[in-house]
């Protein structure tokens, strides 16, 4: 068994279902468990800025498939959710990435691990700081990439954002 964490980001179609649905389907994926979820965060675009708020959130799998063939899950789940790639950075009903497998590092075009610039951003580290704080990234603790960032623009949502009519 390995331990994945995938970040979740959705700013199109009710960004909150987007994302919850994403959290059940990942429980699905063959060979594999969630086994946390972080909250849900309301973040400010990174990129062009003329688009909707993200909801993001990070998830602990542990899984039995290789990093490639959980690559392709997610790329399948992305799918499903009708993702459009049109724009670099831009608009999305749902992006999976794969942010961490076990200590693996890799630099191919397809995969690259740990996922690329995830330790500047605050919408990336602060859900995945909930889930393991005291996880080494690039030989350093979580703890000081986030001291390094000012994570004040991105807000917890609460119960009651959550609900089926909540809107961001
Ligand atoms: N790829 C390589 N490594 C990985 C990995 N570790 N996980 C390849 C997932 N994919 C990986 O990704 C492009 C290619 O990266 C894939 O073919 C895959 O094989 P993509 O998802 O098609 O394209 P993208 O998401 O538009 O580009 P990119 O550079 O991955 O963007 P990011 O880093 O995903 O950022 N602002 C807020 N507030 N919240 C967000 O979640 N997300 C983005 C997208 C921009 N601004 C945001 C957010
Ligand atoms: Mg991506």
């Amino acid at each position: 068994m390995s331990l994945a964490y995938v970040g979740l980001g959705s700013n199109l179609d009710n960004p909150i279902a987007q994302v919850r649905q994403a959290l059940g389907e990942l429980d699905r994926l063959p060979l594999s468990d969630v086994a946390s979820i972080s909250s849900l965060y309301a973040t400010p675009p990174l990129g062009p800025q003329d688009q909707p708020n993200f909801i993001n959130a990070v998830a602990a799998l542990e899984t039995s498939l290789s990093p490639l063939a959980l690559l392709d899950q997610l790329q399948a789940l992305e799918q499903r959710h009708r993702r459009q790639r049109r724009l670099h950075w831009g608009p999305r009903t749902l992006d999976l990435d794969l942010l961490l497998f076990d200590r693996q590092a890799l630099d191919s075009p397809r995969l690259k691990l740990p996922h690329w610039h995830m330790h500047a951003r605050d919408f990336v580290l602060v859900p995945l700081y909930e889930l393991a704080p005291d996880l080494m990234l690039h030989q350093r603790p979580l703890g000081d990439w986030l001291a390094e960032l000012d994570s004040a623009p991105i807000r917890r949502l609460t119960d009651t954002d959550v609900t089926p009519a909540a809107t961001i």
